[in-house]
């Protein structure tokens, strides 16, 4: 098939699906063609069978807010009629349905037997896309895509509840390389960071206020206190970091807590990690704490959306009340106290993550895919 893909290039969760999605379907033979305002991280500039498309946006001195969602739109339009897309695969609603259902419509009969398939992934239903700002159009645009599918049982019930929808949502859930996030320790970065006997405790994110970093650098200063030897990692960037650096320094944790920044081979960190804290306001998957499960990894988590679906309370780790930054810690101790509770912690964590293999995944979308092309094109009885 003619894939188009849109997603977001950036250091978070939906953009990684749709970038490694692209990489699994172009391994099965299929032509992918990805648009974004920019690369995204993952996406290496030669894949076989991957095109990327940069959607520019005339910077116009009129716009004080230049409408990328136009520019999407006009790319979607270039695409579907030159490239013979088969359909069109969009992540994360906002504002990437609206335009792929702004392009259908401005292709007219050229386009109907191109379905949309819109992703739902998290924040575009469960903070932006539920702000009366956006609503509306959020709640059109997914009526009008011929396809649905949320990462999570949890977003898919949450999409139900927040909105008007009359589609069936199929939930498809994310996935992860089990070959590239496997527990592979590089001794050399391990004796980098910490002495003989420490722990490492990471966490990973675009330090959102939604990640509650700071409940982070709290759950590890009550390790500390509790008398075990820890450093602690944060991957990553965002709003938040300034904030939690000025916790760590009121906490008087600094010397133990490393600032990695955006890393690109964040399975080598997670290699080295004992346990991964992600204490979420609010997370209807929860993909950075499968890829740290997938490298043996226990998790400590909060108990909001997706994460207990993921995250078994007892077996691959814990699940605590969200804000209770004691109970936490609490958990992080046993562990560390119980070499054989930490153990198999680890081993459970890889055992759910197998559960989740990327190619597994990835033909459960492409069999989505059939399913909804076939349906369209006999509904506006298409002839190739
Ligand atoms: O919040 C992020 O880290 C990015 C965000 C997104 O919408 O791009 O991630 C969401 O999608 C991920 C991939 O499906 C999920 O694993 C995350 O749980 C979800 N984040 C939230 O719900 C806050």
């Amino acid at each position: 098939m003619n894939i188009g893909i849109v997603g977001y290039p950036t250091y978070g969760g939906s953009g990684v699906v749709a970038t490694e999605l692209s990489k699994g379907l172009a391994q099965r033979g299929h032509k992918v063609h990805f648009m974004s305002y920019a690369r995204p991280q993952r996406l290496d500039a030669f894949e076989t069978n991957i095109s990327f498309h940069e959607v520019s946006i005339n910077a116009y001195p009129l716009f004080e807010y230049p409408p990328y969602d136009l520019a999407l739109a006009s790319h979607m339009v270039n695409l579907i009629e030159y490239q013979k897309l088969d359909l069109l695969h969009v992540h994360y609603a906002i504002p990437h349905t609206t335009s792929a259902f702004l392009a259908k419509q401005i292709l007219g009969a050229k386009a109907a037997h191109v379905p949309i398939i819109t992703t739902l992934h998290g924040t575009d239903i469960t903070i932006v896309g539920s702000d009366p700002s956006y609503l509306p159009v959020v709640n059109f645009s997914i009526n009008q895509s011929d396809g649905v599918t949320a990462v999570s049982g949890f977003l898919r019930d949450e999409t139900y509840m927040r909105f008007e929808i009359n589609n069936a949502i199929e939930v498809i859930p994310n996935f992860v390389d089990l070959v590239r996030f496997k527990r592979n320790v590089k001794e050399h970065f391990r004796k980098a960071i910490v002495q003989d006997g420490e722990k490492i405790i990471t966490h990973v994110s675009n330090f959102r206020k939604v990640k509650r970093v700071t409940d982070v650098a709290e759950v590890f200063s009550r390790v500390l206190n509790a008398g075990i030897k820890a450093k602690l990692l944060f991957v990553g960037d965002g709003p938040e970091r300034s904030t939690v650096e000025a916790l760590c320094r009121e906490l008087g944790c600094c010397e133990h807590v490393r600032f990695l920044g955006k890393q690109e081979n964040v399975e080598d960190i997670l290699s080295l990690s004992d346990v991964f804290l992600m204490p979420s306001a609010s997370e209807t998957f929860g993909l950075a704490a499968l890829e740290a499960m997938s490298c043996g990894v226990p998790v400590v988590s909060s108990d909001v959306g997706g994460l207990p679906e993921l995250n078994r309370d007892g077996v691959t780790g814990f699940v605590c009340k969200l804000e209770d930054v004691d109970a936490m810690a609490d958990r992080v101790i046993a562990m560390f106290s119980d070499d054989d509770l930490h153990a198999r912690m680890q081993k459970a964590a890889r055992t759910r993550a197998e559960e989740f293999e990327l190619d597994h995944v990835v033909a459960m979308y492409e069999a989505y895919y059939e399913k909804i092309v076939a349906r369209l094109r006999k509904k506006v009885a298409y002839q190739p």
